[in-house]
């Protein structure tokens, strides 16, 4: 991994910012994205002293096409030359039925986790292929399995992440490019304050009685299909907390 180039959109939090911290422990050189310009920051400061890395910030909302255009495509030097893609930008808003929830809140959700995954392997995977070499790894989660009540428009737009891991995998089958879908189960992350709208209690209940993943045992995945030899392509992974067998499946000890 060392000195190769990696993409985390998202890397202010969670899973991205454990992803971040994975691979510059093992070498690698950062670009991070996220909107909270301060936290990039922040890291960049603590992850080029600790790992002698170097970090590139690329702080912009993903849904936002244009910034995201003008920010990879000012990419210069080495930093053009992405190794892997994490697209883990992501979020969820509101436990709402599908006949009760916001509408403008489901653009939010889908806006950002459908279509600005899009927005980034569109703009970040011509280069991988013109170069022969690259690794799309995309963020999904055992939500897009099945549906869970009050998660329905969620749980569709991870349904679709893996629909366009799967396609994309099918589009570049005669390259050496490898897509990987990550889906994970309980993660404890500002995920749930999200999505009771900063109700940081009700998201600390949400974990009540069950050991949940962290961003950084999800992270272990990321890089085990990220490390995995050439000619292995880890299509997907589903990793759970030990006490979770499904999205509704899950063993509370209280
Ligand atoms: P966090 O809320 O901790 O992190 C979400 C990250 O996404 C933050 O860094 C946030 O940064 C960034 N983000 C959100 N919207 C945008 C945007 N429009 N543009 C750029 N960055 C954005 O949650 P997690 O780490 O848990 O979530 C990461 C991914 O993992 C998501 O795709 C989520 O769906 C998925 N996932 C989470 C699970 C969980 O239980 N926590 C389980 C399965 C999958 P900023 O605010 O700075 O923009
Ligand atoms: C997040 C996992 O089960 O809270 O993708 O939807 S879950």
């Amino acid at each position: 991994m060392k000195d190769k180039i990696i993409f985390i959109t998202g890397a202010t939090s969670g899973i991205g910012e454990g992803c971040a911290r994975k691979f510059a422990s093992e070498g690698a050189n950062l670009i991070l994205n996220g909107r909270n310009q301060d936290k990039l920051n922040e890291l960049k400061v603590e992850l080029e002293a600790d790992f002698g890395i170097e970090v590139l910030l690329l702080p912009f909302d993903v849904r936002d096409r244009e910034r995201a255009k003008v920010a990879i495509e000012s990419l210069e030097g080495k930093w053009k030359s992405i190794d892997v893609l994490v697209n883990n930008a992501g979020l969820v808003i509101g436990f709402d039925k599908e006949f009760e929830g916001v509408l403008e809140e489901w653009d939010i959700v889908i806006d950002t986790n459908i279509k600005g995954l899009l927005n980034i392997t569109r703009l970040v995977t011509p280069g991988m292929v013109q170069r022969g070499v690259g690794h799309i790894i995309n963020i999904g989660s055992i939500a897009g399995d099945a549906a869970y009540p009050g998660g329905s428009v969620y749980c569709a737009t991870k349904a679709a992440v893996k629909t366009l891991s799967d396609g994309l995998r099918q589009d570049l089958v005669d390259t050496p490019l490898r897509v990987t879908n990550i889906k994970p189960g309980l993660v404890e992350t500002n995920f749930s304050v999200v999505r009771y709208r900063g109700d940081k209690e009700a998201a600390d209940n949400f974990y009540k009685g069950i050991k949940p993943l962290s961003g950084s045992d999800v992270a272990e995945s990321v890089y085990f299909a990220a490390s995995a030899p050439a000619h292995v392509q880890v299509a997907e992974i589903l990793v759970l907390a030990t006490n979770q067998a499904t999205s509704n499946v899950t063993y509370r000890a209280v």
